[in-house]
């Protein structure tokens, strides 16, 4: 397979509603498709990496230059034997995994595309239904926040996740549980803890989470291991998993009893492949988290989480609940039981919305 062109678009998407994490508030998402173009066919990819570099160190900007000074013109007009190898070929790139993504997933869509099938099946894939749950960030106050969980479980969400940070942890966790004594519920730090708080993250036993997920920072599994041995609440790891290596470390030490695999934060299906196989083979349940994804990303999230260890229910949710107007069609539906099917349409599934990314394009630029 050869790829003969790629064009980069840089596109803006207002948010429905504001996203608060501990690491700041997004309203507006600026995102890079990548579009590849090679045996008559082409294929889509999303970078996944924020407008500042507060998630990871990646950051919209910096992901364009790697895409386009390192990462496209090493697949440029290279006969790449299947989509499996693409990556390999920008390993060269220390870190920038999401700008390295982006582009690899694009290829895998491609690849799908020229065989005639579906993504989900062509990355070996066995389900034909996912599992959603929600991420819901830090709201404006307690009463809010309940609300929003009135509404998702209403809408048949399967597990709700609240976003943490000092401040706004213990209170808020205990007023929803009060609420909800029965969902399935989680809290997500984004980095905000030292391992010097893990008493007050202690005080989060008492309300049976289902995890609680990066409390401490974003390159250091060691204190997670420190941390981990003094709660029942398992520890999840989101940005300290870059790549399978970092997963097997990780669970070697005992850092977390569940993973979240982010397909840009490990730089692609080849490598969340790995990851999901090195946790299966030690009994670490996965699942799917999101980074506020447009249609193409979204998409590419729910063929990633029908392979078959992805045991819980993901961050992956319906476009409305982000977007007035995704940029596929249909947008991505969920089913009142909390589910998104997959088809049998070929590739990531879904009917680009191609006036629409035009409209909303930044900048655009063909290399090849
Ligand atoms: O840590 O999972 C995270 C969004 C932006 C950055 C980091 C995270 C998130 C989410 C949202 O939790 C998940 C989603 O619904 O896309
Ligand atoms: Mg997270």
């Amino acid at each position: 397979m050869r790829i003969n062109r790629i064009t980069l678009r840089e596109i803006r998407m207002p948010l429905v509603h504001f996203f608060e994490t501990s690491f700041g508030r997004t309203t507006e998402r600026r995102m890079i498709l990548v579009e590849v173009e090679g045996e008559g066919a082409t294929g889509w990819g999303e970078v996944t990496a924020g407008e500042n570099p507060f998630y990871n160190e990646e950051w919209t900007d910096a992901a364009w230059l790697i895409l386009r000074d390192y990462a496209a013109p090493r697949v440029l007009h290279y006969e790449l034997r299947s989509a499996a190898d693409a990556a390999d070929r920008t390993a060269h790139i220390r870190g920038h995994q999401m700008a390295r993504g982006g582009l690899e997933a694009a290829i895998w869509d491609l690849e799908a595309r020229l065989a005639n099938r579906p993504l989900w099946r062509h990355i070996g894939g066995t389900r034909s239904e996912i599992a959603c749950g929600v991420s819901i960030g830090i709201q404006d106050s307690v009463e809010q926040l309940l609300d929003k969980i009135t509404r998702e479980v209403d809408a048949g969400y399967q597990r709700i996740k609240i976003k943490i940070k000092p401040g706004w942890d213990v209170d808020v966790v205990r007023a929803v549980r009060e609420r909800f004594p029965q969902i399935k519920l989680m809290a997500d730090a984004n980095s905000a803890y030292r391992l010097s708080d893990a008493a007050r993250l202690k005080e989060l036993d008492a309300f049976y989470l289902m995890m609680i997920e990066q409390p401490l920072a974003h390159d250091d599994i060691i204190d997670h291991a420190k941390l981990q041995a003094r709660l029942e609440t398992p520890v999840c790891l989101d940005e300290c998993i870059r790549n399978a290596h970092m997963a097997e470390q990780a669970i070697g030490m005992r850092a977390c009893g569940i993973i979240n695999i982010k397909l840009g934060r490990v730089g692609g299906f080849a490598e969340a492949r790995r990851v999901h196989d090195v946790c299966r083979e030690h009994n670490i349940p996965v699942w799917c988290g999101g980074m506020l994804e447009s249609g193409v990303g979204r998409a590419h999230n729910i063929a990633l989480s029908t392979l078959e260890n992805f045991l819980l229910p993901g961050d992956v949710s319906a476009s409305k609940r982000y977007w007035k107007r995704d940029i596929v069609t249909p947008p991505v539906e969920v089913t009142p039981q909390g589910t998104i099917r997959t088809g049998d349409n070929p590739g990531f599934g879904y009917e680009l919305d191609r006036d629409y990314i035009r409209q909303i394009t930044a900048r655009e630029e063909t290399l090849g």
